[in-house]
């Protein structure tokens, strides 16, 4: 019989493929679909047997949520580069649909001006949180817990401050996020500026430290796992009941070199936590901007995080309380 072997080795098992364990609880209402199938280069990176899947009434909804916001966001580029297809694929990454001009505020926008950025982000919001239900019942199905999905809500919370939620609060949609590759970072890149450099902002502070944060500890947990795999450290059950090998050595590793070690299973609470922290900070981050902090950078000079410039021009002036400043 073939061992279980790891990433480094090149065998792989087949045989009848596994149909998985019964759904818990409720009867799903689809039947899980597709033949399986066994696919050498996933099995390289993963399990080689391919479906099947559960579809559902949740999945159908969501894809064709998400297509429609696609095809609207696609269409909608392309009409503006007078339906040329070559020019479309050229200038594809400049391409945008802009929600609507300030002066409709939160009012339904005219097609043409912000309309079908409305409509785009209705179904593409619809597609969203349609999938994280999905999520939520196939972990209930199984019989799981619901981190998988509280997690997930924690990006769809930034997600919807960003395009939803902050822009009610402003009382506009011109404030919510264009769809388009570059014109979404533009945006980023103006939104910053225009509220005095979110570098300031005590949040996006935090939600870096939270992303970079996220990045080592998932650095430091694969490295781990994979540095006991010769001692079969990636098999958790086994672990789990027989000691004193992988988890054992991987956990005195930490302890010999930094005094104190995660155990087996608080190592993905902290990596849950590190993720989530990330967007649930960023959201009240970007919350707060506009609606309670107008300028980060005075902010900062107000509460001493950070120094003023020496005043040898005239003195920074909040550019929102000039004449003429859109309100
Ligand atoms: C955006 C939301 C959840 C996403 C979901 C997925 C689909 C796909 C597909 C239509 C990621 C939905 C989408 C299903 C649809 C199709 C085809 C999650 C998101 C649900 N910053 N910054 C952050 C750094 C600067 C700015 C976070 C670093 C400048 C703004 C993060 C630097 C300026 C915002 C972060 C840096 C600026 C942020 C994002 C360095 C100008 C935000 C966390 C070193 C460029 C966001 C509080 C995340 C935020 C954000 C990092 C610099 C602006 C920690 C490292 C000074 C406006 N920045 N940033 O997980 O939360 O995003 O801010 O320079 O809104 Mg920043």
């Amino acid at each position: 019989m073939a061992e279980y072997l790891n990433i480094f080795t090149r065998i792989q098992v087949r045989s009848h493929p596994e149909m998985g364990v019964p759904a818990y609880g409720a009867v799903p209402a689809w039947p899980r679909e597709g033949k399986p199938f066994f696919s050498y280069w996933l099995g390289r990176v993963g399990d080689a047997q391919v479906g099947p899947f559960y579809l559902g009434g949740l999945g159908v909804a969501s894809i064709l949520s998400g297509l429609f916001a696609i095809m609207i966001m696609g269409l909608n580029m392309l009409a503006s580069v007078n339906w040329n297809i070559l020019q479309f694929v050229r200038q594809l990454p400049w391409l945008a649909l802009e929600p609507p001009p300030a002066k409709y505020g939160l009012s339904i926008p005219p097609m043409g001006e912000g309309g079908w950025w409305l409509l785009a982000g209705f179904f593409l919001t619809m597609s969203i949180l349609l999938f994280w239900v999905r999520v939520y019942t196939n972990a209930r199905r199984l019989g799981m817990g619901t981190h998988v999905a509280w997690a997930f809500a924690s990006a769809i919370w930034l997600y919807l401050v960003l395009g939803f939620i902050r822009p009610i609060a402003m009382g506009s949609w011109s404030e919510a996020v264009p769809f388009g590759v570059f014109p979404h970072l533009d945006w980023t890149a103006a939104f910053s500026i225009r509220y005095g450099n979110l570098f300031y902002n005590p949040f996006h502070m935090l939600s870096i430290a939270f992303l970079y944060g996220s990045a080592l500890l998932f650095a430091m947990h694969g490295a781990t796992i994979l540095a006991v795999s010769r001692y079969g450290g990636e098999r958790e059950i086994e672990q789990i009941v027989d000691r004193g090998t992988a988890s054992e050595r991987a956990a005195l590793f930490w302890r010999w070199t930094m005094g104190f070690n995660a155990s087996m299973e608080s190592i993905h609470r902290w990596a849950w936590w590190f993720a989530v922290l990330c967007t649930l900070t960023g959201g009240i981050g970007i919350l707060l901007t506009g609606t309670v902090v107008d300028n980060w950078y005075l902010w900062g000079v107000k509460h001493g995080i950070v120094p003023s410039y020496p005043a040898i021009g005239p003195a920074v002036i909040d550019p929102t309380t000039l004449p003429g400043a859109v309100k």
